[in-house]
């Protein structure tokens, strides 16, 4: 198996979450902040399989040979039509911070008047494996949830702190990051990364 990990990502709290959960393969996990000489790519997939294809392609063609891994996610609700989807990064803006978002994420269902169960929505994610410009894998994970009505809790990123998972009372911000994992799209598609990575080790 490969000795070092480049996560195709600015975005260093999922760098930490793949390395609580998948560090233990490799020797060492790099994220692009490591390499600020590579350009930002350009998302402009309308789902979340071509943007993370298109995020380890562009990565890729910068590093050659390293082992590639992308992580495209985000948030669809029910009652926005699955807003916002591929666009959570840029909810709040061009430039908007996780903050932000989640503004905007609360004024958007104000206005729709969604309650209780009718805030229905999951957080999506799709890793893309590629070494040497070449594919080798893509494993998808889903989590359902609800909307909360205001943010609760400190931890985790992004719309965790307006993120009840199914089954929980308490939002992902609340909760520990191992129920996270144990729960998120991102868990469950590394799951099936390291089911794998195994399965590579032992060809
Ligand atoms: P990279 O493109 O550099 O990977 P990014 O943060 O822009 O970083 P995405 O384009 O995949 O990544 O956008 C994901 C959006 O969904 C972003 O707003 C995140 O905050 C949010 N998101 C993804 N996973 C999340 C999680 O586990 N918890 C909360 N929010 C999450």
């Amino acid at each position: 198996m490969q000795s070092r990990l480049v996560v195709a990502t600015h975005n260093s709290h999922k760098t930490e979450e793949i390395r609580e959960i998948v560090g233990s393969f490799f020797e060492e996990i790099l994220d692009l902040n490591d390499f600020p000489e590579i350009p930002e790519a350009v998302e402009d997939g309308t789902t979340f399989e071509e943007n993370s294809a298109i995020k380890a392609f562009a990565a890729s063609a910068m590093l050659t040979n390293a082992f590639i891994l992308a992580d495209d996610s985000g948030l669809e609700v029910d009652a926005l039509d699955g807003a916002p989807g591929v666009y959570s990064a840029r909810y709040g803006g061009e430039k908007a911070t996780d903050a932000d978002n989640r503004k905007r994420l609360l004024e958007e269902l104000g206005k729709t008047g969604a309650k209780g169960k009718s805030r229905s929505g999951r957080f999506r994610c799709v890793l893309t494996v590629v070494k040497a410009d070449r594919k080798l894998a893509v494993f998808s994970g889903s989590c359902e949830g609800i909307l909360a009505n205001e943010e609760k809790g400190e931890g985790g990123f992004g719309y965790d702190p307006l993120f009840i998972p199914d089954g929980y009372c308490e939002t992902f911000g609340q909760l520990a990051s191992e129920v996270k994992h144990e729960l998120s799209h991102r868990g469950k598609a590394l799951a099936l990364f390291s089911d794998w990575l195994r399965q590579q080790d032992s060809k």
